[in-house]
């Protein structure tokens, strides 16, 4: 069983000697290698499983951080916005602590998995007409007005939790990578990696992707109506895009987009020959790398090692999953049917 997050970088995080650890055994995910990718792109590629966390994210990772600095306060309640997953794993460690769980997501427009679970951890799930952006808006004013733990990124105990995900590579490969791939939302995990970098000794190369019809950062303006396959980054207007823009300057790394074709071809990729199935929005970090390349400074040594994260995993997905995928096969009960099913053609 992985150690709590909390227990493994207790020393590094924010919490108050009296908080109460709330964990679900959260990261310690695996870090494992990429062949098929490495050999595309001409580099080391190793992938990040972030799904394998409790809830099936790396939200996980701010959220015990955060959830357990609330109980540690008193409070009796935690909200968020959600595209999905934040929903997911609030309503999960609220669940774990005993406090009351709101999250409010874009009505529609989540994936079915994710819903399901808000639902199971016994969070009340609001289901807005509007967009993610405006749900933030609106629970950023809600959380001033009542006595209730905002939990979405812009919450610094989030952040800090996240940061944890550079310290296990760095860790892991002895060192930092040369490059680290990521998708990009609202913009707090890449804020959190480079943070967490940033307590190291060695910083990679940060290069972000966003879809192309929510790509904020890439076009250098909010984008008013996001409109993406990969609904967990169907974001216009990223709540940490300060922070985000000056880490991808520092490392000398790049914010790109990718189009939800590029998306789902990396999708199928890593679960058809890599064996990783992973969310639409996760593949993003590797449909980036192959549309765009290890790109580096012209006084910069091109990347040899190159960590792409996958934020979730692809269960959360199964509408997306099937409507991509080959049809079953339908066939009577007879050995010879079967076998013709099996094996013909
Ligand atoms: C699988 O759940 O914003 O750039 O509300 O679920 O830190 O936002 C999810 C974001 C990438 C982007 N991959 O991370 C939410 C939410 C997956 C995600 C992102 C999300 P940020």
């Amino acid at each position: 069983m992985p150690i709590p997050l909390i227990e493994r970088y207790r020393d590094r995080l924010p919490l108050e000697p009296g908080d109460p650890i709330v964990t679900l055994c959260e990261g310690s995910t695996p870090l494992i290698e990429a062949p098929v990718i490495s050999e595309r792109v001409g580099a080391r590629v190793l992938l990040k499983l972030e799904g394998a966390n409790p809830s099936g994210s790396f939200k996980d990772r701010g959220m015990t951080v955060a959830v357990s600095r609330a109980a540690g306060a008193g409070a009796e309640a935690v909200i968020c916005a959600s595209t999905g997953n934040t929903a997911a794993s609030a309503a999960a460690y609220a669940a774990r602590a005993g406090l009351r769980g709101v999250v409010i997501v874009p009505e529609g427009k989540i994936a079915i998995g994710k819903l399901a679970q808000a639902l199971m951890h016994g969070a009340r799930v609001i289901a807005l007409r509007g967009n993610f952006d405006q749900a933030l808006e609106i629970v950023r004013a809600l959380a001033d007005r009542h006595p209730v733990e905002l939990v979405n990124s812009v919450n610094q105990y989030r952040i800090e939790g996240q940061k944890t995900a550079a310290f296990e590579v760095a860790e892991e490969l002895g060192e930092a990578p040369d490059a680290l791939a990521i998708p990009v939302g609202n913009a707090g995990n890449v804020t959190a990696w480079w943070r967490g970098f940033g307590e190291l000794s060695r910083a990679p190369m940060l290069y972000g992707f966003q879809a192309e019809g929510a790509a904020p950062l890439v076009r250098g303006v909010p984008v008013p109506e996001p409109e993406t396959v990969a609904s967990a980054i169907r974001i216009g207007n990223p709540a940490r895009w300060e922070e985000a823009m000056a880490a991808f300057t520092s490392s000398r790394g790049r914010v790109e987009a990718v189009s939800d074709g590029q998306i789902l071809d990396a999708y199928r990729l890593l679960a058809s020959r890599e064996g990783v199935f992973c969310e639409p929005a996760s593949a993003a970090s590797v449909a980036g790398i192959l549309a765009h390349g290890l790109a580096a400074p012209p006084d910069h040594p091109p990347p040899e090692t190159v960590v792409c994260v996958l934020t979730g995993h692809g269960l959360k997905d199964p509408d997306t999953a099937l409507g991509k995928a080959p049809a079953v096969i339908g066939c009577e009960a007879e050995l010879e049917a079967v076998e013709r099913a099996a094996f013909a053609g």
